[in-house]
């Protein structure tokens, strides 16, 4: 599955999961027409979408490796490949010619193939997840950088005239909404010269028309202005969704959205117009036995487990996420905080001109492909960087007037670990800050005075009106290791010691608007660069990387659910 709900009836659309060949190639030879044959006693299968370091003999393979699949077209046509995600570099090779390339490993791309004939076509990818300190992220990062073919892949026959984009824009009145829809049709190939418009909204037809299309021109845009009326605002109680469904001359597109308005006034978060205090945790999405592929039906149970702890938001840490995961999110009404996997840049990569590029581009995209999902509240531009130097509020500037130019409906944030001389504070609609008392840095209580400091200083450099949500905090407990509470680093009374801590400071600090703790599962990290992390886990989840709960995972529900007469209850706003 790729979405929770069906994207396109008209267009032709077939899911490339399964089996595809798969060759590893340590010494990038690059030989992928005869690519099989080179590598005698290699070739093996893999499981598209899937991580190759889940698998026996390859757990710490990182480089290059090649997949190939058979595609069969029932006719002559044009042919998108829509790769939701593939680790780092990607290229793809249609009968050994190469048509597409992407880089970036946790978002979306596609490569259209005109004309391609009825008939079997062999599809290769060669990807390289090879990391280093230019890449994105940087080599040196506290999860792993599993490769392979990370989310599905679809094959989509399109007509000579097809729907490119879609985008939905809205001003909400109470709730009434001035629309805004913006489409980009691209022609392929045929001479039509009108073609037939049609937008309905829940099966209901707003609009038709019939466009212009001068043969000679290759795309045509086309604007719809509406306003609708009475609409089911999108709540955390109730979160209403809008299904939006274009249909183009022989081509179709539906997308959902829901209505809200969300903005900062007097400290606070207000999701349509009410204080939202947020109480989540940080999430990986990650799996020992899958990486990165994150299958659907888990995403399902590490919602539920989510919701029973309480939360009503999760940060995505620390890059975009699946399409399928935001679906979810917009169904069940959690906020949901976005970023590009910037982790821990400091000034030589800040500076360095293929950092920004591709920082940038991937900022693009996951906005883009983002940008219809109501659960969205944040663009959060990086985590921890050297946010206290004059080219970290350089290289910080760049990334938020970017990311407001393409879209000012939400709110911009950041994970800062400089709270104290922090330099781009004021850049920012919600300031996201990492601390870790109670683990690296001393007593947990030593929070009361951090946080005292932290206003202070917010105050003295313009910035003490912004909200602040603590984006990071925590320490690790070992599942199963239990004792009597004798506070032993890595055990599970230890860690939920410091979070019950915490979160009672944090949650009686007027200042601070919410938390997210670090984190929701035990994650795999990098045994070259973290020697410390035992097992070679980041072990800092509520639950282990199984999905067991520890201790914290029942202290923090405690905390975070409401008991009323008994009756447990999400505290979703402040009162
Ligand atoms: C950082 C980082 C997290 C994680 C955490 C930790 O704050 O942002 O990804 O590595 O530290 O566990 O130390």
């Amino acid at each position: 599955m790729i979405r929770t709900f069906t994207q396109h009836v008209v267009r032709e659309c077939i899911l490339l999961d399964g089996h595809w060949d798969f060759v590893v190639d340590a010494d990038n030879r690059g030989v992928q027409d005869e690519w099989f044959k080179h590598f005698p006693g290699q070739k093996r299968k893999m499981y598209v979408p899937g991580c190759w370091n889940n698998e026996i003999g390859l757990y710490d393979y990182e480089g290059v490796a090649w997949y190939r699949t058979t595609i069969t077209l029932r006719a002559s046509g044009h042919t998108k490949l829509l790769f939701h995600a593939v680790s780092g570099q990607a290229d793809i090779y249609i009968d050994g010619v190469h048509v597409g390339a992407h880089y970036g490993g946790f978002t979306a791309f596609e490569v259209i193939i005109p004309e391609l004939e009825a008939g079997a076509h062999s599809l290769v990818v060669r990807t390289d997840n090879t990391h280093n300190e230019q890449s994105l992220p940087l080599a040196h990062v506290d999860w792993y950088h599993y490769g392979g073919i990370l989310r599905p892949v679809e094959l989509q026959v399109l007509p000579d005239l097809y729907i490119d984009k879609l985008n939905i824009k809205y001003a909400l009145t109470g709730n009434d909404a001035e629309v805004d829809i913006s489409l980009r049709l691209r022609r392929l190939g045929g001479t039509g010269s009108n073609i037939p418009i049609m937008i309905s909204l829940n099966d209901e037809i707003v609009h038709t028309a019939e466009e212009v299309w001068p043969v000679e021109q290759e795309y045509l845009k086309v604007h719809v202005r509406q306003d609708w009326r009475n609409l089911r605002l999108w709540e955390l109680e109730d979160p209403a969704l809008y299904t939006v469904r274009v249909v183009a001359g022989e081509d179709d597109y539906t997308d959902r959205i829901g209505f809200r308005t969300v903005e900062v006034k007097s400290k606070q978060i207000l999701l349509n117009g009410k204080p939202l205090y947020i109480q989540g945790v940080n999430r990986h999405e990650e799996h020992p036995e899958w990486g990165f592929a994150f299958p659907p039906k888990l995403m399902d149970k590490d919602l539920d487990i989510i919701e029973e702890l309480g939360c009503n938001s999760i940060r995505g840490s620390h890059y975009p996420q699946s399409a399928y995961w935001l679906d979810l999110l917009d169904e069940r009404g959690i906020v949901f905080w976005s970023e590009i996997p910037l982790w821990q840049y400091h000034v030589p990569h800040m500076t360095d001109p293929l950092v920004r590029e591709r920082a940038m581009h991937m900022l693009e995209e996951m906005v883009s492909y983002n940008f219809h999902h109501p659960s969205v509240l944040f663009w959060s531009v990086h985590n921890e960087c050297d946010t206290n130097t004059a080219e970290g509020l350089e290289f910080t500037k760049l990334l938020t007037d970017r990311v407001r130019a393409l879209d000012d409906s939400r709110l911009v944030t950041y994970a800062t670990h400089q709270a104290l001389d922090d330099r781009t504070l004021a850049l920012f609609d919600v300031i996201g800050i990492n601390k870790y008392y109670g683990w690296y840095d001393g007593d947990v209580e030593e929070f009361t005075r951090f946080m005292k400091e932290y206003h202070a200083y917010a105050e003295s450099v313009g910035a003490g009106h912004i909200p602040v949500i603590l984006a990071e905090f925590g320490g690790a407990g070992i599942y199963g290791d239990t004792g009597w509470e004798e506070r032993r680093l890595f055990s599970e009374e230890y860690q939920a010691d410091i979070l019950t801590k915490a979160l009672k400071i944090f949650r009686e600090d007027p200042n601070i608007v919410g938390t997210y703790i670090w984190q929701f599962a035990d994650i795999r990290s990098d045994a070259r660069t973290f020697r410390d992390r035992a097992r070679s886990f980041n072990n800092k989840g509520l639950v282990n990387e199984y999905r067991k709960p520890k201790l914290a995972y029942r202290e923090v529900r405690r905390i975070y659910r409401q008991g009323q007469d008994g009756t447990p209850e999400i505290k979703r706003y402040t009162e």
